[in-house]
């Protein structure tokens, strides 16, 4: 089994409903367990700011999934959730999960690379993956709460 961390972010419809069914059908995957998830929070929009804001949470899995097998899960995981992947590059969407983190993974390819290349970048990524592993070391990016301690968290909320 492999441990891994998967961010789930949303902006369109009720995301937080969605989100808590992303949870559900995470731990329902094949050979996966979901070991662990963050709180929700409300975050202001990333990128492009013109949009509702988000909710976001993290995920930690354990799974015997390669990881493309488990991206080819999470896809459809959002495509069942009505994800369209039309629209804008940082725009709205019914449901994200990105693959952040994978035990042993550095790997990069036309479809994946890992870890996520942008963690560090993100207070919505770093705030909920820090409640579940504030000590994980990010090949090439460094401590999750060193990350987050240096990332402008500014109008993110966890809710109650
Ligand atoms: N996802 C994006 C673009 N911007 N902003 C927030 N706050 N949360 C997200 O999940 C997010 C974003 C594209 O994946
Ligand atoms: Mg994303
Ligand atoms: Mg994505």
């Amino acid at each position: 089994m492999t441990r891994v961390f998967v961010a789930l972010g949303g902006n369109l419809g009720d995301a937080q409903a969605t989100l808590r069914q992303a949870l559900d059908a995470l731990g329902s995957l094949p050979r996966t367990r979901l070991v662990a998830h963050s709180r929700i929070y409300r975050t202001p929009p990333w990128g492009l700011r013109e949009q509702p804001p988000f909710f976001n949470a993290a995920a930690e899995l354990d799974t015997g999934l390669g990881p493309h097998e488990l991206l080819d899960a999470l896809l459809q995981i959002e495509r069942a959730a009505g994800r369209v992947r039309d629209g804008e590059r940082w725009g709205p969407r019914t449901l994200d999960l990105d693959l952040l983190h994978m035990d042993g993974a550095m790997l990069s390819d036309q479809r994946l690379t890992l870890p996520h290349p942008r963690i560090a970048q993100r207070a919505f990524v770093l705030l909920p993956l820090a409640e579940l592993a504030p000590d994980l070391e990010v090949p090439g990016q460094g401590r999750v709460v060193d990350l987050l301690a240096a990332a402008d968290a500014t109008g993110c909320e966890a809710l109650p």
